[in-house]
């Protein structure tokens, strides 16, 4: 309504109520839009959901350090939306284009880091910088690709170098619009050789935005640059404090959340009460602990899917895997195993068997309609959640599926002994170990 406009605090208010779109009545100038920097990024189509997540939080921990510098107080991170993934095989749901509040709680993100939701940058640019016209102006687009030779004389060096535009920008156009999304323009494309941390990319924006300015007004204009294969680029300094508050702000989307939450109550008996596991309502509260129970229940990731074949020699067979659970079983005195897995429907009958004296738990959606509403994506989430909660843990050998498990448990507060523990291809034999990385607070 009229009063609000103009109004910096009652715009400041609504932002902060998440209603966003922003609302037509708050002027830019008021919302300190003007001169504000959307940075656009994606990651190569083959990444699976959870090293996308590692990719985020390069970004993340990039963007909140670049919001310090004057020039780039408005920076503002547009989440990609989820092209369909490679993993998610279910027919007939719609999986393409998902946007990552489907899977993400974007208010705790936001705390961290300025990030928006593709339709929510949509809207930011509909009203305020692009009015009425359907195309959005991206000044610059970067594709970043991987140095030939890494070391000189030895020596791993950060550093960027544009090549020449031509095989990589016909490389671009052929996949497809940017980051699929049709109505992206790109003004200039470049192809980036990058060797190095997030912490670089300022200094290639910066190269970009002077080429850009003419004169002191264009400070004030809004701009979009894009970053393609995104995950070229390193961590700043992987597993310090920055990375676990980036980690800890991507708490799940509340449904996912309430789903996995009312399936442990149903199938496992288990409340966050029951499991000793208490988590703060936002992730700031959240305090060093160790001394989280979790529920009645060993988890087990078993990775199955493409591992069987690119991961032979140490993914275990479903023999293997279940000799490995039961003896666990046994020895923690526990009879019910919750396993999340990849498995084909049929791997799955077999591994039921495998348990036969044992109780075996797998989730899968309860009608078409939670099917529908969860998607692959979503129904993975959920078994990351349950894996989570449980007393016991082991997970695959080089799996981003389980390490994103065996930090959400860091974060609530569990033994190691009780997380970090990997499958080995047979039971008895000596095998690799995935790395503890503890939480650093
Ligand atoms: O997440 P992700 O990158 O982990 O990819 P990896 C595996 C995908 O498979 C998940 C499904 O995102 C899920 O869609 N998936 C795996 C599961 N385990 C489970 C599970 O327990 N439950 C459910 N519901 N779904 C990477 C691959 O896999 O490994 C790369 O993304 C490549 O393409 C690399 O193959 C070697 O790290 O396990």
């Amino acid at each position: 309504n009229d009063d609000s406009r103009g109004s910096r605090a009652t715009c400041a208010r609504r932002v902060l109520q998440e209603i966003l779109p922003l609302p037509q009545t708050c002027p830019p100038e008021v919302l300190g839009l003007r001169g504000a920097v959307y940075i656009l990024y994606d990651v190569n189509i083959s990444e699976g959901f959870n090293l996308r997540r590692d990719v985020y939080i390069r970004m993340a921990v990039f963007v909140r350090r670049l919001q310090r510098r004057r020039r780039f107080r408005q920076v503002r991170l547009v989440l990609p939306p989820w092209p369909r993934l490679y993993h998610w095989h279910s027919q007939g749901l719609q999986q393409a284009g998902l946007a990552w509040s489907h899977f993400f709680h974007l208010a705790s993100l936001r705390r961290y880091a300025p990030v928006l939701d593709y339709e929510e940058f949509l809207a930011e640019q509909r009203i305020f910088g692009n009015p009425g016209a359907p195309l959005v102006h991206v000044a610059h687009g970067f594709r970043l690709q991987h140095y030939e030779v890494m070391l000189e004389q030895g020596i791993f060096r950060d550093k960027f170098e544009r090549v020449a535009d031509k095989p990589c920008s016909e490389g671009s156009l052929s996949g497809g619009p940017l980051l699929q999304q049709a109505e992206l323009r790109v003004a200039r494309f470049h192809c980036v050789r990058f060797q190095g941390s997030a912490g670089l990319l300022e200094k290639l924006l910066r190269e970009a935005i002077a080429e850009d300015t003419t004169g002191p007004e264009d400070a004030d204009d809004m701009r979009t640059y894009a970053l393609l294969s995104a995950e070229t680029v390193l961590h700043d300094h992987w597993g310090d404090e920055h990375f676990w508050q980036a980690r800890r702000s991507m708490r799940f989307a509340r449904r996912l959340d309430q789903v996995a939450a009312g399936f442990r109550q149903q199938a496992l008996a288990t409340t966050d009460a029951s499991a000793e596991v208490q988590r703060p309502a936002m992730w700031e509260l959240e305090r060093p602990k160790r001394n989280a129970k979790g529920g009645d229940y060993l988890c087990a990731h078993l990775r199955r899917g493409d591992f069987v074949r690119s991961r032979e020699a140490t993914t275990p067979s479903l023999k293997a895997a279940a000799q490995q659970v039961k003896q666990l079983l046994r020895a923690f005195n526990m009879t019910t195993v919750f396993l999340a897995t990849d498995a084909t429907p049929y791997e799955l009958m077999e591994l039921k068997e495998l348990f036969y004296r044992f109780r075996l738990v797998h989730f899968a959606p309860e009608s078409n309609v939670q099917r529908r509403e969860l998607k692959d994506g979503g129904v993975a989430v959920v078994d990351q959640l349950v894996c989570a909660y449980a007393r016991y843990f082991v997970g695959t050998y080089e799996s981003t599926f389980t390490y994103r498990i065996y930090e959400e448990r860091e974060i609530l507060g569990f033994s190691q002994a009780s997380t970090f523990n990997t499958f080995c291809k047979a039971l008895g034999g000596s095998c690799s170990r995935n790395a503890v990385w503890p939480i650093v607070w």
